[in-house]
């Protein structure tokens, strides 16, 4: 396995890949190298059929504070415009497999936007969340205004962004942010399992439901409603529903091999 500067990586089973942001000393704050680092790793697992759900998580006192801010404090207008950060970004989104992010502690800025690109996220019942940019005399540069809104909705997004003040697991889940909250001990051990799960289930029907889901961020309903139809079919062709339905009628457990 690749070795890396801001991340650990390994195999917690044989389909599952587990990134761990490792910059302690930094609380784990997202320099480029780091996004470049998570992104060429997504883009080796995306290619890697025997990988089926990636995890990310962070220590258990920090997911990650945010960007780098001495790294950016470095950057003039022109720089910004032309970092390569973005492209990072949308690598991370464009990520065709499950994406879970196991969260202890502080996400924070780019932190907490790097758990809106993920696809679920487990929290520790002591987790924060907060887009504290304004802080700094600035704004979120990493969707988060965008993104937040659309996932809590106008009022706590609001409040987040343009104060500055965090919340905690429990808000985040009444809000949405989070699909789970656990103890702080148990917060990998779970989002582990819940990826074990995934990964058990047909790779080309996770892959159809992911994408038919997140274009309903950027698409009006009928147009949804079209896609979901189009990927409903194509999955009729497939073996893995095939398996699937007669798994079901003879009673036993579905093989799927993701064709
Ligand atoms: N970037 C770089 N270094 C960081 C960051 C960060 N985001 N967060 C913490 N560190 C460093 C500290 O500078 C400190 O380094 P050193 O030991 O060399 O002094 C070390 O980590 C430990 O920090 P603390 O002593 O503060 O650790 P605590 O455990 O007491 O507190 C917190 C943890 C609450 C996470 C605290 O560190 C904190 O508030 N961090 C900043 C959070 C933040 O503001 N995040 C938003 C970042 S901005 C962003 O994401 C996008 C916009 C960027 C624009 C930047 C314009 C210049």
């Amino acid at each position: 396995m690749e070795t890396y500067q801001d991340i650990l990586v390994d195999r917690p089973q044989d389909d599952i890949l587990l990134i761990t942001l490792n910059r302690p000393d930094a609380r784990n704050a997202l320099r480029n190298n780091s996004l470049l680092e998570i992104t060429e790793t997504l883009c080796a697992a995306a290619a890697d059929a025997t990988i089926r759900v990636v995890v990310i998580t962070g220590s258990q006192k920090v997911f990650a504070a945010g960007a780098d801010i001495k790294e950016m404090a470095q950057l003039d207008a022109i720089g910004a415009l032309i970092d390569n950060r973005p492209e990072y970004w949308k690598a991370i989104s464009a990520f065709h497999k499950p994406l879970l992010a196991a969260v202890n502690g502080y996400a924070l800025g780019a932190g907490c936007e790097l758990a809106m690109h993920v696809d679920i996220v487990i929290a520790g019942e002591g987790a924060k969340f907060g887009q504290p940019e304004i802080n700094l005399g600035t704004i979120p540069g990493a969707g988060g205004t965008q993104r937040l809104i659309k996932t809590v909705g106008k009022p706590l997004a609001m409040k987040l962004v343009l104060s500055g003040e965090m919340i905690d697991a429990r808000t985040a889940l009444a809000a949405g942010l989070v699909a789970e909250v656990t103890a702080d001990e148990h917060t990998l051990e779970r989002t582990l399992a819940l990826a074990g799960t995934i990964a058990g289930k047909s790779p080309l029907a996770i892959r159809l439901a992911k994408e038919a889901m997140l274009k309903s961020f950027e698409v009006g309903l009928e147009a949804g409603l079209n896609l979901e139809r189009k990927s409903f079919s194509l999955m009729a062709a497939s073996a893995d529903r095939k398996e699937g339905i007669e798994a079901f009628l003879e009673k036993r457990k579905p093989k799927f091999s993701g064709r």
